[in-house]
């Protein structure tokens, strides 16, 4: 059941010290652990000069329209987010990442955009967002947008005159008079479906044509085959680069372009399941309207955009749900670079609830084969998933362990730090377009409403995100006891270990220590991060429903282990030697080192060495 035990240390030593951990791994069942893979950081050690910013970054996902409201109307805006970074650096967040704020009728909440270059009314004025950056780097921390290329709304002045046929836009979108049926009625050119149902070709009267659309009927698709187009969004990432952004988050980038010949219909996939009819995306397979050649070059040209705007160093992040190779192509290759990094969905996707510490080894090793000269991260949650804490019940810390002492850039969204759970939301509230569209029967599966609540201060009304009752979107009811303040106040809470985490990862092992990742037991996951001359940090997460033994030797030959910080749910506290033979509990979480705990000597490590210095004394006392 369990394999022999495997490390890849370099020296006769060490190989004879693991030869030892062997045998006496053999004879403790319990601590034995399947084959480690290792992956070395890939960077120079020592580097850390030239290093640009986002690479050990810990970006922090805001919301807008649930982040913090300052003027009472119920909607979070500029202003709140500018009143809470002294919060975010003091959790140890270096960068934020703003969802769309810019002006939008907001059919599909913020990502249907009326004006690429400007702020919603509703979230405040461009003098509010410069204030906000001004006072995120005054922290040293950093600001990065998101992008929506694909498409716009279609209350854009761009559409608009599009539609009237006006010369200079007339070719902004992708326009198709389609075909006639036998009574002489228009049909879309062929049967592409879009992300939210039914045809992706919306028919518009003015013009007399269909036009694309793979997302709502409100976002239709910009036509990037236009050197006009093209041109526009580059003067949209200059707009914002020039307002000091330090980089862009590029939304639903695999949809930019589409095969010219609209003439080809896309296949059914070979076994849909069951309940998808011909109106579902996942229907259909999308060689035609997904991850096209077109779209790689089209970022390439805007990394060279980005990295050549003047010295400081910005970063482009892509999101691209698509397949695995797919997914790592959009890096580009080492002659004609694409995304500086694109974002890692493997812990949202490849695992769940159900996976084994096999599964999440295979799924954290999959992505580092992958890695070689590309930059590693991490995500764990978004507005678009349901919340760690409710996808993981009991998991948030081990969670959070994972992704933040994992090498590379770790993505935080909002309220994640405080293990905020999803809400439950009516029928009759529900706002998600995707929802809506699903109607009362099924709109439970597919809604993004229980993630999307208002992030959780403290226990006054609406959990202080908000001075008014009505919210954009209900409160969730457990803010009376899941709060910022309350969590603050707690020692053992997940914003504080949360913190811990953040604090470890300044540290040389975390920056350039290379990583090990092995399966102790049954299913015990065991990341540990080494370095030479510097202390090692071991993650050790129980993903069982049982107890599992740990022996401590089986961990590290380089000496006492102590508890850097534990989760809630751990029996171990912070500060605390391991013990040679410890039980760690289901869904547990621990990080250990051979250094010190976080913050410093804790309690348990003053009362530990007192006693210690108590049983001490006689012998020193003998021998002297
Ligand atoms: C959960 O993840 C495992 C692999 O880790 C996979 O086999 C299984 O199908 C997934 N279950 C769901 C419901 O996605
Ligand atoms: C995670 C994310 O940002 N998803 C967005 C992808 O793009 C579509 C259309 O712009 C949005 O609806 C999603 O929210
Ligand atoms: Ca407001
Ligand atoms: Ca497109």
């Amino acid at each position: 059941m369990t394999r022999a035990r495997c490390l890849a240390l370099p020296t006769a030593l060490s190989l004879a010290l693991s030869l030892a951990l062997m045998a006496s791994a053999a004879d403790a069942s319990p601590a034995s652990s399947s084959a480690s893979s290792a992956f070395a950081v890939n960077k120079k050690v020592g580097a850390d000069q030239d290093e640009p910013w986002w690479h050990h970054a810990v970006i922090y996902q805001i919301y807008p329209r649930s982040f913090k409201d300052t003027n009472g109307d119920g909607l979070g805006d500029i202003k709140g987010i500018t009143s809470e970074l002294e919060y975010l650096r003091d959790i140890g967040v270096t960068a934020v990442w703003l969802s769309p704020f810019y002006p939008s009728p907001q059919a599909d909440f913020g990502y249907d955009i009326s004006n690429f270059k400007d702020v919603d009314p509703a979230y405040g004025t461009l003098e509010d967002f410069d204030e906000m950056v001004k006072k995120a780097h005054s922290l040293g921390m950093k600001v990065v947008v998101d992008l929506v290329p694909n498409h716009s709304s279609d209350e854009h002045m761009w559409f608009k005159e599009s539609a009237k046929g006006t010369e200079k836009y007339k070719d902004y979108y992708v326009w198709s008079e389609g075909t006639k049926d036998k009574d002489g009625k228009p049909v879309p050119p062929n049967n592409w479906v879009s992300h939210f149902r039914g045809s992706a070709w919306t028919w518009n009267d003015e013009r007399k044509a269909f036009y694309l659309h793979q997302f709502a009927v409100k976002q239709p698709d910009l036509n990037y085959r236009n050197p006009a187009v093209v041109q526009e969004m580059k003067d949209v990432f200059t707009f914002w680069m020039e307002r000091g952004v330090n980089g862009f988050r590029v939304d639903a980038l695999p949809f930019l372009f589409e095969t010219q010949d609209l003439s080809q219909d896309e296949l059914p996939v070979e076994h849909p399941s069951i309940d998808l009819d011909k109106n579902d995306y996942d229907y259909y397979t999308h060689p035609y309207t997904m991850d096209y050649p077109d779209t790689y070059d089209m970022l390439h040209q805007w990394r060279e955009l980005v990295d050549n705007f003047n010295e400081d160093k910005r970063v482009i992040m892509t999101e691209c749900y698509t397949t695995f190779d797919k997914t790592i192509e959009y890096y580009g290759t080492k002659d004609k670079l694409g995304a500086h990094f694109t974002f890692n969905f493997q812990l949202i996707t490849t695992v769940n609830k159900s996976s084994d510490a096999k599964d999440f080894k295979h799924s954290i090793d999959q992505w580092m084969k992958a890695m070689d000269w590309r930059w590693p991260n991490w995500v764990i949650g978004n507005h678009d998933n349901s919340r760690v804490a409710t996808r993981y019940p009991e998991m948030a810390d081990a969670m959070n362990m994972i992704s933040l002492t994992l090498p590379g850039t770790a993505m935080t969204y909002n309220g994640e730090e405080l293990g905020m759970t999803d809400a439950f939301i009516r029928w009759d509230q529900t706002k998600d377009p995707q929802a809506v569209n699903a109607g009362p029967e099924k709109y439970l599966r597919v809604s993004r409403d229980p993630c999307r609540t208002p992030m959780q201060w403290d226990d006054t009304t609406s959990a202080g995100f908000s001075t008014n009752s009505n919210t954009w979107m209900p409160t969730n009811p457990n803010y009376y006891e899941l709060n910022v303040k309350k969590e603050l106040a707690t020692p053992k809470s997940h914003l504080n270990i949360y913190k811990d985490l953040t604090e470890a990862r300044k540290t040389e092992t975390m920056r350039n220590g290379k990583l090990e990742t092995a399966v102790l037991g049954e299913n015990v996951l065991q990341i540990t991060r080494s370095l030479e001359n510097a202390d090692t940090y071991i993650t050790l997460v129980n993903m069982g429903s049982w107890e599992e033994r740990v022996k401590t030797e089986a961990l590290t030959n380089k000496g006492t282990l102590k508890v850097y910080t534990a989760s809630v749910n751990s029996k171990l506290s912070k500060g605390a030697t391991v013990p040679d033979n410890f039980v760690i509990r289901p869904k547990e979480a621990v990080v250990l080192t051979t250094g010190e705990a976080s913050g410093g000597t804790s309690a348990a490590t003053t009362v530990q060495a007192g006693i210690l210095l108590a049983l001490l004394s006689p012998l020193l006392c003998m021998l002297h």
